[in-house]
């Protein structure tokens, strides 16, 4: 806290209702009130929305433990921790610059599982018919298969960005839904630009890349992150890009609360580091997925997942325009960025 003369006080409470502006960090105690995302306002409304956030509470496609349909409710609880002032390494608040909403979850029928896909696609064509960039919190990975679907509809091919520990690319039959082969279908259809798209994590066997560049755990742990994020920015060009991170890109020991962890992973700080190289890229679209509560502990992995997800709002914001101040609650402490500025705090050793 720099804003000295600011208490630290809670103003009100279940700010997803009451909030007076859709801009800025406001205090609300952690333990209560409506838990959307960052405590951002609970709407289908998204006019003057930049970026909506939507629950994907699918878990029918995992092919060991279940458990991601109640990722969705788990990232936006542990989210209330973190509502009350902006990521640490930024300059600015990335809720000063963009108009983020929670937009609930995707509605499907559990009983029909092969309509799902169909109606996740069709939920996310209304709500980028408004022009937003949405954040989706999974359910499990196959989710992001309906999403660039509707997304590919509105921007064409697109860049991927994949943080996972799986490629998630091996052969499948047509229409199949599996978490792990969505990346295949989405190149077979276009969806996304293979020669554009890069995936990081890798710590599983699949003897075919399919064109896409795959930096996996060895190179990533062997080259360090600055090297990877040159290779992100390199390999993505001026494309539209969409991200998708799945929470097993992290080691078990930072995220044991998913469906198919695999040791010798990455660790929070590595991910946020990588996260935070993403800014300025023309994101289109995000997403975190394979949050498992049932398998999670003391909510690492759910805390670790909304995260990851405020992360890429700031990268996201980076790029965009300051806007003027809004009003700001006790907790905010961002100072007034230049206008387009994407600066990280400047680290200063002690002593
Ligand atoms: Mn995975």
């Amino acid at each position: 806290m720099s804003n000295s003369d600011t208490p630290i006080v809670p103003a009100t409470t279940d700010l997803a209702f009451t909030r007076t502006s859709p801009y800025g960090s406001q205090a609300e105690p952690t333990y209560s009130g409506a838990p959307s995302f960052l405590r951002r306002r609970y709407t289908k409304d998204l006019a003057g929305v930049d970026v909506a956030v939507v629950g994907v509470p699918f878990d029918l496609a995992t092919t060991n433990r279940p458990g991601t349909r109640l990722g969705p409710r788990a990232i936006r609880a542990a989210s209330a921790s973190l509502a009350w002032c902006p990521p640490y390494a930024w300059d600015f608040d990335p809720l000063e610059r963009l108009n983020v909403v929670d937009w609930g979850d995707v509605y499907f029928d559990s009983g029909r599982p092969h309509e799902a896909p169909d109606a996740i696609t069709a939920a996310y064509a209304g709500i980028l018919a408004h022009g937003v960039v949405p954040l989706t919190l999974g359910g499990d990975h196959f989710v992001s298969f309906p999403v660039l679907r509707a997304l590919h509809a509105v921007h064409g091919p697109m860049a991927l960005v994949h943080f996972d520990a799986h490629s998630d690319t091996w052969r499948d039959a047509d229409g199949r839904i599996d978490h792990g082969t969505m990346f295949f279908h989405a190149a077979r259809l276009g969806y996304v630009d293979p020669a554009h798209s890069i995936q990081l994590g890798m710590r599983t066997h699949n003897g075919e890349t399919h064109g896409f560049r795959v930096l996996d755990a060895r190179e990533l742990h062997a080259h360090g992150v600055d090297a990877a994020i040159a290779a992100i920015r390199e390999r993505v060009g001026g494309m539209k890009c969409y991200v998708t991170f799945d929470i097993d890109f992290l080691d078990p020991a930072y995220a044991p609360g998913t469906g198919t962890p695999v040791v010798g992973g990455f660790s929070t700080h590595q991910a946020l580091q990588l996260v935070r190289g993403l800014a300025g890229l023309p994101i289109v679209g995000m997403d975190v997925v394979e949050v498992s509560p049932p398998f999670d502990t003391s909510e690492i992995t759910s805390l670790a997942a909304a995260s990851v997800a405020q992360e890429l709002l700031a990268a996201l914001a980076a790029s965009r325009p300051a806007r003027a101040r809004g009003l700001c609650g006790a907790g905010t402490r961002a100072r007034r960025p230049a206008r387009g500025s994407a600066r990280l705090r400047p680290f200063r050793a002690p002593g």
